[in-house]
């Protein structure tokens, strides 16, 4: 067996009966729903509007009858308008990435951080870290949830953290070299940058200790996690969670790498139909909806995540009887629709990872040129290939450019850039620039 694989960090919890799980999780929204009402008047208003007070929901089906909540809902109570305890309960503020407009404040009370930092050592353990390893965390401390969330959990098990925090690429492989990290903890995105400057520097991974990755806070595709087992020698688990509900600690993957478990002891996940807003029957694609059954500073009813997944109630081997979430394709939001055909980043991604010749950094530029869509996807590509002459270089972009015809239904302009010239990401990659509503 390999080091750490197969523990469970708190089986009483993790293995519990489904219908354990669904009368656990209804006592707790319960407690959930009538804190929120008696707390967050933007919740009483919200069911009052819907015509519901807490007592009608008298199963866990009856959730599906109360309003989702938006992030448009937490915006209108910036910052602290959706705490549900005073200010003097809340030891810590965190805050979402948002890209425009004002950042959604999260708090936790003393409690809440107790539970994350209880879920954050679930997954890990699931991940197969232990008290031998030497965790590098290589997330941004401050605002983000990313560093602090593994920082706590890796402690918890006993684990050598380091808490390096992001950027200074040179620095990360020293420390990794010289400190011996076993554990990395990044965006996928940054693995791959810190595979780049092995590669450069002429660094063997095999020399050093590592031998887990744990990944999240951005989608990634499995031929992704493929090209960085292979470079850096290590397995790479996904991990899942959003600062509204949490931050990482949502879900996590244990080394079957088979989907992500959800702690549904904590959160209530809904698959929903993103346009009509119904939820969907088990196994379908659609938006995850998220209930907090734990938190008392920030509790969270249908949440819309937009992120788009699957889950999976079928037992998984490692023992674990919690829901499994699919890696998610991408955000609602982040859906390309491309001359009316749908496209998410992670699918463009898949392709080029399966093309030999091909490095895993990449853009999309979308413009509109008269009244069509136009989708180019820019890859840096391997100094052979850019350097290959004009006729080699033209199949190359052929055979790129069919694939992707082929996965995407809609055409795609592959561009070929030289190698090391896109930006590398030190946190959440940035892939998509979308001209078409300048
Ligand atoms: O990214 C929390 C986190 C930190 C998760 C570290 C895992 C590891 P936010 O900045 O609020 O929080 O961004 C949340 O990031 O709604 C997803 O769209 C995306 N995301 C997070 N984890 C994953 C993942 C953190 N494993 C948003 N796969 C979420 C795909 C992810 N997308």
């Amino acid at each position: 067996m390999r080091l750490g694989e197969g523990r469970i960090w708190d089986p009483l919890n993790e293995c519990l009966g489904r219908e354990e799980i669904r009368m656990l999780q209804f006592a707790r929204l319960r407690d959930t729903l009538d804190r929120v009402w008696r707390s967050v008047p933007r919740y009483q208003e919200k069911f009052r509007e819907a015509g519901i007070v807490p007592r009608d929901i008298q199963t866990l089906e009856d959730l599906a009858q109360l309003p989702f909540t938006t992030k448009e809902d937490l915006r209108l109570g910036y910052p602290y308008g959706m705490f549900a305890v005073p200010m003097r309960e809340v030891v810590r503020i965190h805050s979402s990435s948002g890209t425009t407009g004002k950042p959604t404040v999260v708090g936790y009370t003393r409690q809440d951080l107790q539970t994350w930092t209880e879920l954050a050592a679930r997954f890990m353990t699931a991940a197969g870290v232990t008290e031998d390893d030497i965790v590098h965390i290589a997330f941004g401390y401050g605002l983000f949830t990313g560093a602090f969330g593994l920082h706590y959990g890796a402690e918890r098990i006993g684990a050598s953290v380091i808490p390096m925090s992001s950027g200074n690429t040179d620095k990360q492989v020293m420390i990794m070299q010289d400190y011996r990290s076993s554990v990395l903890v990044s965006t996928p995105s940054y693995a791959l940058t810190i595979a780049d400057r092995f590669e450069r520097l002429g660094i063997d991974p095999a020399s050093l200790d590592l031998r887990v990755g744990l990944f999240g806070a951005e989608p990634w595709s499995e031929e992704m996690r493929r090209e960085i087992e292979t470079r850096l020698g290590i397995i790479a688990t996904d991990n899942y969670g959003l600062s509204e509900v949490m931050g990482p600690g949502v879900a996590g993957e244990c080394t079957h790498k088979c989907g992500m478990h959800i702690f549904e002891d904590h959160f209530i996940p809904e698959i929903i139909d993103p346009d009509s807003g119904e939820v969907l029957p088990p196994g379908s694609v659609g938006e995850l909806v998220l209930t907090t059954i734990s938190k008392e500073a920030f509790p969270m009813v249908r949440y819309r995540t937009r992120d788009i997944t699957r889950l999976d109630y079928e037992p998984c081997s490692c023992g674990r009887t919690s829901v499994r979430m699919a890696k998610t394709m991408g955000r609602s939001d982040d859906m390309l629709i491309i001359k009316g055909v749908n496209v998410f980043p992670t699918q463009i991604e898949e392709v080029l990872f399966q093309v030999e010749g091909c490095e895993p950094h990449y853009q999309l530029i979308i413009d509109r040129i008269g009244s069509g869509d136009v989708l180019e996807v820019q890859v840096e590509v391997h100094e052979n290939i850019f350097f290959d002459e004009m006729k080699k270089q033209r199949e190359f972009i052929d055979q790129v450019e069919k694939k992707l015809f082929s996965t995407l239904g809609v055409g795609a302009r592959v561009k070929l850039v030289e190698p090391s010239s896109m930006p590398r990401h030190e946190g959440k990659a940035k892939r998509v620039i979308d001209r078409r509503s300048r």
